[in-house]
């Protein structure tokens, strides 16, 4: 588990990102309105969105008229200082309820299953007691997946038949973990389109399961979103919010072709703190959020 924390302390080394670069170059003949046209569209590509990323242009641009001849330095260190008062630092607190359980949640192949492994992994090695249950029942291949996630990394499953209620899974997860003195329970579902209506009640319906059976419970809800598919996500987002109130965001795939704007406009928007990032497909792949570490690779330092 050695690389699980070297790699808590250094995140986002896996993001290609070239903003900061670029923005020097933009304006290092001048200030002309060209620029900031320019600079829009920089924002736009980096994932910002537009609102955003419009707000962002008018306050670099007042910023260089309070000056003259400002320096293209100058302008990215404060398009730095901007963009990290946009961000809010989290705080992933050590679990102090016994069972803590998190109910994971996401849109098909957004990386749920992977995610909740590396959590498992992590909370493994803080020493934390942990129980994984397979709440995606709709295929047998997913209970297949998770089952082998759980021998490589030494964890407790819970399973049913492929098909079951997805709610007796984590009924049944619960029980196991109270009378075996389990600390985290973590809940995997099955990928649902956001705009299923009939397959976000069911994730409701898992939540007040859980509350049955441990009040307080799931003391997270995590929905778990894939940052190359740029602004879609603030949409799933928005949707999961109010079927099964998110708690946090893990985002992943942010060693791909992402281009990290999102996580702006998401905490912008949505006020849901980014807890996790996923950054590969190996159970080490995952940091805590952090907002200087991120700012820096999105601007490509
Ligand atoms: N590059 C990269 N790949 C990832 C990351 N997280 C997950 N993946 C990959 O994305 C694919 C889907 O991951 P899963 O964890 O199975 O996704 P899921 O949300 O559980 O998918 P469903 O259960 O089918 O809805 C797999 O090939 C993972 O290895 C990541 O942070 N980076
Ligand atoms: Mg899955």
């Amino acid at each position: 588990m050695f690389g699980f924390f070297r790699k808590l302390t250094a995140p986002f080394t896996k993001m290609k990102s070239f903003l900061g670069s670029k923005i020097k170059a933009l304006f290092s003949k001048g200030t002309d309105e060209n620029a900031f046209d320019e600079l829009e569209k920089l924002f736009y590509e980096a994932d910002l969105g537009a609102k955003t990323s419009a707000e962002l242009v008018d306050k670099v641009r007042n910023f260089s008229r309070k000056e003259k001849d400002v320096s293209s330095e100058a302008i990215l260190a404060f398009v730095e200082k901007e963009l990290l008062s946009q961000l809010s630092k989290p705080t992933t607190k050590i679990p102090e309820a016994k069972p803590h359980v998190i109910l994971v949640v996401g849109v098909n192949g957004s990386g749920k299953t992977t995610s909740l492994a590396k959590l498992a992994a992590y909370y493994t090695s803080i020493g934390k007691k942990v129980l994984i249950a397979a709440g995606d029942t709709f295929r047998a291949a997913a209970i297949e997946q998770l089952e082998t996630w759980a021998q490589r990394i030494g964890v407790q499953l819970v399973k049913a038949q492929p098909k079951s209620d997805p709610s007796a899974v984590a009924f049944d997860a619960l029980e196991a973990a109270k009378s075996r003195g389990v600390d985290i329970v973590l809940i995997d579902t099955a990928g649902r389109l956001q705009t299923k209506t009939d397959l976000m009640q069911e994730l409701a319906k898992i939540q007040r399961v859980c509350q049955k059976q441990v009040p307080g419970a799931p003391h997270e809800t995590l929905l778990v979103l894939d940052a190359t598919i740029g602004q879609n996500a603030l949409d799933q987002a928005h949707t999961f919010h109010r079927f099964t109130p998110i708690t946090g965001i893990i985002l992943t795939k942010l060693d791909g072709s992402a281009k990290g704007g999102i996580v702006i406009a998401i905490q912008k928007e949505l006020h849901i703190p980014i807890l996790w990032v996923g950054e590969g497909e190996g159970f080490e792949d995952l940091s805590p959020f952090h907002p200087e570490a991120f700012v820096s690779a999105l601007l490509g330092n």
